[in-house]
């Protein structure tokens, strides 16, 4: 018997010897010490034995026992810190690594400039007003007085999903949403997206951005609009551009004019940014028809009110010599990734 236990004991640490997980560790330990397992073996088939030698074999079976759960341990023990290490090396982070490059993005020169004009006019305490880029044929055109025949309502001007639905031309709807929703005084600008039939060139773009503004108070005069724009003109410009009004037509405005900036490049002396003039158109403006006031529900023998309009491409192009609107929306980043 005794041979026989020193057989597994041995057979015990030559198998352990080469085991190398804690898988292979804990079949072992099933093998010699489980419930079908060597060792039980032999402590099962000692019922047989006179007590006397039952006494010695118990002994050494028991002593096999210990040794070989003593080896276990210590094997289990390895095979976890090796496996340890493994798992460290594989997942070894090398520090010294250069981490991986993430560029940081630059504000697009349109948002720049919608962000540089909202920032002049909210400081002269107007707020920003957003409204729908798809707009119904009301609020586009009916409730700007713009004439049933008007030329911008052809289908060939304008985008429209059916007969009632479009995409908005100007952000103008945005205004006269807001004279129907709020009382004066009124003080708005609305930037934002609009829609044109125009085929891609040079300085057209079928999507392009807009700034309006309206301002609808008591006693608001043609005064306040030229002393409001010229304010802006020199914030955007520069401090000694002078601003001038010629007259135009709206149908959303009465008067209306145009506004020109002295040519902020040569001073006004004529170069090939005011095409010679000396002189740049920059936007639209006029006092509110009172027709559009009506449809907004204001009480037009209490108040007056003054609105503008602008493109925000044609103001970027200008200031910072831009030839090409198209540079805007085709995303080659060495163009727009120069502007801060
Ligand atoms: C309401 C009342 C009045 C908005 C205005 C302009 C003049 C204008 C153009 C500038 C260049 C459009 O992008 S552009 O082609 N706009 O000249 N816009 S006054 O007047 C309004 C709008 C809404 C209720």
């Amino acid at each position: 018997m005794q041979t026989k236990l020193t057989a597994i004991l041995q057979e015990a640490k030559e198998q352990l010897q080469s085991a190398s997980t804690i898988a292979e560790t804990e079949e072992i330990r099933v093998r010699f010490l489980g419930k079908k397992g060597k060792l039980t073996e032999i402590l099962r088939s000692m019922g047989s034995l006179d007590p006397e030698e039952r006494k010695v074999v118990g002994q050494a079976a028991n002593q096999t026992r210990s040794e070989i759960e003593a080896m276990l341990a210590g094997k289990y023990a390895a095979v976890k810190e090796a496996e340890k290490q493994q798992k460290f090396k594989a997942e070894r982070i090398d520090v010294t690594e250069p981490g991986k490059q993430r560029p940081l993005g630059t504000r697009h020169l349109i948002t720049i400039t919608i962000d540089e004009i909202t920032r002049i006019f909210m400081s002269m305490g107007y707020s920003i007003a957003e409204g729908p880029e798809i707009e119904t044929v009301y609020f586009n055109f009916d409730a700007l007085n713009a004439a049933t025949n008007h030329p911008s309502r052809d289908m060939t001007d304008t985008f429209y999903i059916d007969d009632e639905i479009l995409l908005r031309t100007q952000t103008s709807p945005v205004q006269a949403r807001t004279l129907l929703k709020q009382k004066p005084p009124i003080k708005i600008i609305s930037p934002g997206r609009c829609f044109r039939c125009d085929t891609p060139d040079a300085t057209h773009s079928p999507m392009f951005h807009q700034v309006e503004g309206l301002l609808v108070d008591e006693g608001v005069t043609m005064a306040d609009l030229k002393g409001t724009l010229d304010s802006f003109a020199k914030q955007l410009f520069g401090s000694d551009v002078k601003t001038n009004f010629r007259p135009h037509f709206f149908p959303f405005t009465e008067p209306s004019a145009e506004m020109d900036v002295s040519c902020f490049k040569c001073g006004g002396k004529g170069c090939r940014v005011c095409k010679g003039s000396g002189w740049i158109e920059i936007l639209g403006c006029g006092m509110v028809h009172p027709n559009v006031l009506d449809v907004g529900g204001v009480d037009t023998e209490k108040y007056t009110g003054f609105a503008f309009g602008m493109g925000v491409e044609r103001i970027a192009m200008l200031k910072y010599g831009v030839e090409d609107i198209r540079l805007f929306f085709e995303n080659d980043m060495r163009f727009i990734g120069q502007f801060k």
